[in-house]
C-alpha cells in the first residue's frame, strides 16, 4: 500500500466538496483508507488562517499578505494532517491544494508565478500532488451555484475578470501535464460527473495498491 495524494480543483462551485465526498464513499467501500480535508485549513490553526483569509474585512489584504497566509496555512497542514497520513498508506482527498495559489493568486492576483513556485518549494519540498481533478465549468454557472448558498466570502465578491483568470490558470496548467491532471466537465449533471469519477476508480485503487 502506497499513500496517494489526490487533489480536487477547479473555480467556485465547481462541485469541489459534493464530489470528494463521493469518492470518499467509493474508496472506502472498497476498504481503503481515506483523509478527506481541504485548503485553506485542515488543522484548528489552518482553519484559523483559513478565516482570516475568507472573512471580508474593510482593509485590504495586500495579495503579498494573501499568498504568505494560504503558504503558512499550507505549511501547518501538511506537517499536521497530509504527510502523516501518507505516511501510512492512506489516500488523501484534498479539497484544493497548491494549484488553488497559481490560479488565485498567481492568475487572478496577478503575482508572479516564479514566486509562488519558490514558496511552493520551500513549503513543500518534493511532495506534489499524484492526482489533480480539475472540475471546469463556465464561471457563471459556478457562481450561481455557490450564490444559492447565502453569504458570499472575500474572494466569491470579486468580479468577473478575476474569475476569467482564475479559470484559465487551471485549465493551463492542465494541459500542461497530462499525466497529473484530468479535466472534468462540471457543467454537466451531478449524476454524470459522478459517473466520470466511477470511471477512474479502478486506477485509483491500482495505483494505491502500488
Ligand atoms: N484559495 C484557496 C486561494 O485563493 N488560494 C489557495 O491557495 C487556496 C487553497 C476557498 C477560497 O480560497 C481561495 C479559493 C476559494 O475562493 P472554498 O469554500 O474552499 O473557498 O472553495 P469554493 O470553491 O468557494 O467552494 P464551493 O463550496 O463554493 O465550491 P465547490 O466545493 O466546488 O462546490 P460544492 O460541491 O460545494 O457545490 C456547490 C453547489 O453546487 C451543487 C452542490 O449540490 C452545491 O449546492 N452542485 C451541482 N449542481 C448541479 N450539477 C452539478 N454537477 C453539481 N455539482 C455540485
Amino acid at each position: 500500500m502506497t499513500g496517494l495524494f489526490i487533489t480536487l480543483e477547479g473555480p467556485e462551485g465547481a462541485g469541489k466538496s459534493t464530489n470528494r465526498e463521493y469518492l470518499a464513499e467509493r474508496l472506502r467501500a472498497a476498504g481503503v483508507e481515506v483523509v478527506l480535508t481541504r485548503e485553506p485549513g485542515g488543522t484548528p490553526l489552518a482553519e484559523r488562517i483559513r478565516d482570516v483569509l475568507l472573512a471580508p474585512v474593510d482593509e485590504v489584504m495586500n495579495p503579498d499578505t494573501e499568498l504568505l497566509l494560504v503558504f503558512a496555512a499550507r505549511a501547518q497542514h501538511l506537517a499536521e494532517v497530509i504527510r502523516p497520513a501518507l505516511a501510512r498508506g492512506a489516500v488523501v482527498l484534498c479539497d484544493r491544494f497548491t494549484d488553488s495559489t497559481y490560479a488565485y493568486q498567481g492568475g487572478g492576483r496577478g503575482l508572479s508565478l516564479e514566486r509562488i513556485a519558490t514558496l511552493e518549494a520551500f513549503v513543500q519540498g518534493d511532495l506534489r500532488p499524484d492526482l489533480t481533478l480539475v472540475f471546469d465549468l463556465p464561471i457563471e454557472i459556478g457562481m450561481a451555484r455557490a450564490s444559492a448558498r447565502g453569504r458570499l466570502d472575500r474572494f466569491e465578491l470579486e468580479g468577473r475578470v478575476f474569475f476569467d483568470a482564475v479559470r484559465s490558470a487551471f485549465l493551463k496548467r492542465a494541459e500542461a501535464d497530462p499525466a497529473r491532471y484530468l479535466l472534468v466537465d462540471a457543467s454537466q449533471s451531478l449524476d454524470r460527473v459522478q459517473q466520470a469519477l466511477d470511471a477512474l476508480m479502478p486506477q485509483l485503487l491500482e495505483r494505491h495498491r502500488g
